[in-house]
């Protein structure tokens, strides 16, 4: 990769790093307000502004201002944010993204200016339109840098090949790479990521918070905002001292917020979550609400919720949305989010970023 920066960070104070913000201009308005950002904090967007979400080009917008604003706000590409250089590429192939995806950032635009397409577009009558109206914010996205790095960390957006040198990671890798955490990289210093959710890397409770691999020198924080059913835009903290920084988390999310009414203990034996990609699923023994099922690609059983059980013309089960197998503890007072309550008996709910099940009535 070609575009990598180098930035000096004092030795104390906050960096908070998002990422995957993915048009989302509420909620991330919400988590800056929430984690109190003020122009004594660094401020790191780890890629993926855009695509996905609904309001692609406010964020653009905004986070341009808070750029020119404040020049300790830094801005990494993620792979939504380069889909721009198929524009400026003159790639025929964005038409048919234009036309397959609902939301993205130049079909906003075009949105915006009133340009219809149809089927006498061409890739560079678009590029030109674009150009007229958008050419700083296209300068800007195509100029920002794949990684930055600083005295502790490197922030990408996907990940880093496991080289001798870090900086000889392709660039698309570093953009695209699936599941970084599951792969070891050799730059010494902490990856920060987004990119790849991490409820993907559940193994227990399933859960949208912020992992940190000492071991492996990786955090990924990418909590599948739009993405995911129970997904999350976090903000990753790092307060920085002399003696070694040390992290917390904080998040948003769009689900409503409820008082539990009941104490609930739960099963020790409903654990695990179905995600990403090992969808397929083989029922073993069906009770009132959730049926024991095989997962053959892990070898795992889990409780799959019944309504959450589908099956395709094949014959073969699946799951109608990622989902959550285990039963979370909750006490009565408590404020949970409730995620699912359209089931029998059992309501999904999320707590500290962890999502599962919890008999109905405990919510009153
Ligand atoms: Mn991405």
């Amino acid at each position: 990769m070609d575009k990598i920066r180098e930035l000096a960070l004092p030795i104390s104070g906050r960096v908070i790093v998002i990422s995957d913000i993915h048009g989302e201009i509420r909620l991330f308005k919400e988590l800056l307000k929430k984690v109190e950002f003020s122009s004594d904090d660094y401020l790191i967007i780890n890629g993926d502004l855009c695509e996905k979400g609904g309001n692609s080009k406010e964020v653009v917008r905004y986070v341009m201002e808070l750029t020119a604003a404040n020049p300790k706000v830094h801005v990494i590409e993620g792979n939504c944010d380069a889909l721009v250089e198929h524009l400026l590429n003159e790639n025929p192939k964005l038409l048919d993204y234009l036309a397959a995806r609902g939301n993205t950032l130049i079909g906003e635009w075009l949105e915006e200016i009133g340009y219809q397409l149809n089927e006498h577009s061409t890739i560079q009558e678009v590029k030109e339109v674009l150009l007229r109206h958008y050419r700083k914010e296209l300068e800007w996205l195509t100029n920002l840098p794949t990684a930055i790095e600083t005295d502790r960390y490197i922030f990408v957006h996907a990940g880093l090949e496991d080289r001798e040198d870090w900086k000889e990671t392709d660039r698309s890798k570093a953009l695209t790479m699936p599941s970084f955490l599951e792969k070891s990289h050799r730059a010494g210093k902490f990856v920060v990521v987004g990119h790849w959710p991490v409820v993907n890397y559940s193994t227990d409770i399933p859960s949208d918070n912020p992992i940190i691999n000492e071991a492996k020198k990786i955090i990924a924080i990418d909590g599948g905002n739009v993405i995911k059913p129970t997904g999350q835009l976090n903000a990753f903290i790092i307060e920085r001292s002399a003696e070694g920084d040390s992290f917390s988390h904080l998040y948003v999310d769009k689900l409503l917020a409820r008082a539990v009414t009941k104490n609930f203990v739960a099963e020790e034996a409903m654990k695990g979550s179905i995600n990403y990609p090992f969808y397929t699923i083989v029922p073993v023994e069906k009770a009132d609400f959730f049926t024991l099922c095989r997962q053959p690609e892990t070898d795992k059983l889990l409780h799959v919720k019944n309504e959450y059980i589908i099956q395709n013309e094949n014959g073969d089960f699946t799951i109608k949305a990622d989902v959550s197998c285990a039963q979370i503890s909750v006490s009565k007072g408590e404020i949970v989010s409730v995620i699912d309550e359209g089931c029998a008996g059992y309501a999904l709910i999320k707590k500290g970023g962890k999502a599962g099940w919890i008999p109905t009535e405990c919510l009153g």
